[in-house]
Order: structure tokens, then sequence, then C-alpha cells
């Protein structure tokens, strides 16, 4: 599969070795797809043939299998997919009344941005993982002290879900949060990120 693709890769990949992080995900689709591996995402431009077969390819995307994917499953988490790849993390902002912080929590605590202060579109490079290393986001809300973690619920002191993972298309997802105490209204967009690169949504504890 991908040998065959791979004349037809080629000419993406010369100068998009980069993500654009702040075109995100209007462009995603575009060009920072073909930093990501696999001849999946020679599929993902409309109207692609297979360069030997003229067959249209659809319906292949390198980080979404509809048959185990986990959106917005309480139980999921995105879980790195390739070791030889980094991540693009956007600040997205925040439209709640406290201020938070947001961070990747783990692997590694890396501050994403502050609500209110941190402007958005602001992006951070983060390194390599090993595959099957759960990248975990948390807030720590200013005003009430609290800190609350994506995935499962039993992570956060008062028992509710604080984070909704989001999948937009071609390896990048939206991570939004709650930032009250007993989940608030659960509609996750009190402040909110954006990620790009080689992840999954898989069930994590
Ligand atoms: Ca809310």
């Amino acid at each position: 599969m991908f040998h065959r693709a791979l004349p037809g890769l080629l000419p993406l990949l010369v100068g998009c070795s980069e993500y654009s992080l702040g075109e995100k995900i209007q462009h995603a689709r575009g060009d920072s797809s073909s930093d990501l591996d696999t001849a999946a995402h020679d599929s993902d431009v409309s109207g692609t043939t297979d360069s030997d077969t003229g067959v249209a390819v659809v319906g292949d995307d390198a980080c979404y299998d509809p048959g185990t994917a986990y959106d917005m499953h309480p139980a999921a988490g995105l879980v790195v997919t390739q070791s030889n790849l980094g991540f693009e993390i956007t600040f997205e902002g925040s439209s709640a009344g406290y201020t938070s912080e947001l961070w990747l929590w783990e692997p590694e605590r890396i501050a994403v941005g502050t609500g209110h202060t941190t402007p958005e579109g602001t992006s951070t490079s983060v390194g390599t993982f090993a595959v099957g290393t759960e990248l975990e986001f948390a807030i720590v809300v200013a005003d009430t002290g609290y800190t609350y973690y994506s995935g499962p619920s039993t992570r956060n002191e008062d028992g509710f879900n604080h984070a909704a993972v989001t999948y937009t298309g071609d390896c990048m997802w939206v991570v939004g949060f709650e930032d009250q105490y007993g989940g608030g209204d659960q509609d996750f967009n009190d402040i909110e990120l954006t990620i790009s690169g080689p992840l999954e949504l898989q069930p994590v504890e």
C-alpha cells in the first residue's frame, strides 16, 4: 500500500516538513497531514486515486478507526501511536469566568496556556514519546485551587469527567475542559487546546 502510494505523496512531503499550527484545522487536511506516516493520508485528499490502479481510495485515516474509536467515551485517552514524531499543542483560549492554567500533565509537564492571559493560537512543540504512552492533560483552576484531569472521571476529586476529546480529522483533536467542581454544565469548552500528531483515542484507566 505504502510503496504504491509513495510517488503520489512525494510532492506533498516536499516543503511540508513542519506543521503550521496557526493554520490548524482549516488547512490540516492539506499540508500538515503529510507529516504523519502512511499512505492513508493520500486517501484523505478528496478525489485522490491510487497511482497504480486508478481506483479512488476513500474512508481511510491514520488516526481514526471507526471500529475502535472512543470519541467522547468517558474512559478514552489520547495514546501515542508512533515513537518517531512529536506533537504540536495549541492553546485555544478560555471562555470561562474562572482563570485556569492548562497543562500537558503526563508524561511530561508542559504549560499550554493560562486563561485570559495567554494569546489564543499560542503553540508549543512537544517531543516524542513511546508508543502506548497516554498524553494526559490537566487544568489548575486558580479561583478554586482544584486540579482536574483528562480521562476517566475517577481521576478527579469530584468524580466527574472534566475533559472531552473530539477528533477533527487528520490527526488533530480538540481537548476541552470543564472548570467547575461537580462537572459544571458539561459542554467542555471552558478552556481548550488542539493537539496534532500520531495519536489515537483508546481506553485508558
Ligand atoms: Ca462549561
